[in-house]
């Protein structure tokens, strides 16, 4: 008696003498579940019969899961449960083996919600300050249910985006300068500085003299500031027997469309 495989199939051989039917490749349950081999037996006296033979393919777990981002935001200090991200996470095997769980590394403003299936967002938990933290680099999990069982990272690193929630502060609350009389009008007398914790344009200083009056007279008569950088300059020259001492305000401020 003889065995044939009546198909052409490089995948399968059959021992035509015993019918053993073997395997020639590796067979990938990810591009075919199953195969149907139709099988022909003949005697010596040529009769023949055929038979289906159905080869079922087991899924084993090879493939790792796939973590694709969809969307990346920056964020800014936001209100908790801002999107920052929207997250593909798949695996193709099947089962167990096809089944994720994801997480999120720990200590971070951030959670990650499933929003359908295999889609991810990941959101801010809590408000976040720049001027506490400016960078987070977040690592997402993704672990599959087989056995052995694959994992696969991701990490994404955010910059928070600075909004102008910190006003400039002058380093001291007063300042006490001195000026010989008969000063050249146009000396300089002083200099303040002031800081701002926020960044770039929110953290450009201007600084003015507020116009109050000095005996009787506009304090822009008396004394000018560079509003770049915060120098204090006499317009007049002074005369002690007539001044002998004046108090100024000045004003910082932060200029956003620079
Ligand atoms: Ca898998
Ligand atoms: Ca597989
Ligand atoms: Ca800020
Ligand atoms: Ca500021």
């Amino acid at each position: 008696m003889q065995t044939t495989i009546l198909q052409s199939m490089e995948y399968f051989t059959i021992n035509s003498a015993t019918g053993d039917i073997h395997v020639n490749v590796l067979l990938d349950y990810e591009k075919s579940k199953q195969y149907e081999l139709n099988v022909e037996a003949m005697d010596k006296g040529r009769l023949t019969d055929t038979s289906k033979v159905l080869v079922e393919i087991t899924d084993v777990n090879d493939n790792a899961p796939v973590i694709s981002v969809i969307s990346f935001s920056n964020p800014i200090d936001s209100a908790p449960g801002t999107v920052i991200a929207m997250l593909n996470v798949k695996d193709l095997d099947s089962g167990k083996n096809g089944q994720i769980k994801s997480s999120i590394g720990p200590n971070v403003p951030f959670k990650i919600q499933l929003s359908s299936s295999n889609f991810y967002s990941l959101v801010t938990d809590r408000v976040l300050d720049r001027e506490t933290t400016p960078e987070y680099n977040i690592t997402i999990t993704a672990t599959d249910e087989g056995s052995p069982s694959f994992s696969t990272n991701k990490t994404l690193n955010l910059k928070i985006s600075d909004v102008n929630d910190n006003p400039p502060l002058f380093q001291h609350q007063s300042y006490t300068a001195y000026v010989l009389e008969n000063n050249t009008p146009g000396v300089s007398i002083f200099a303040v500085t002031a800081a701002d914790i926020d960044s770039g344009n929110n953290a450009r200083i201007s600084y003015f003299l507020e116009d109050i009056l000095l005996n009787g007279v506009s304090a822009s008569t008396y004394i000018s500031v560079n509003a770049e950088s915060g120098e204090i300059l006499a317009v007049r020259s002074f005369d002690y027997e007539q001044t002998k001492e004046f108090h100024i305000r000045l004003i910082t401020w932060i200029s956003l469309n620079c």
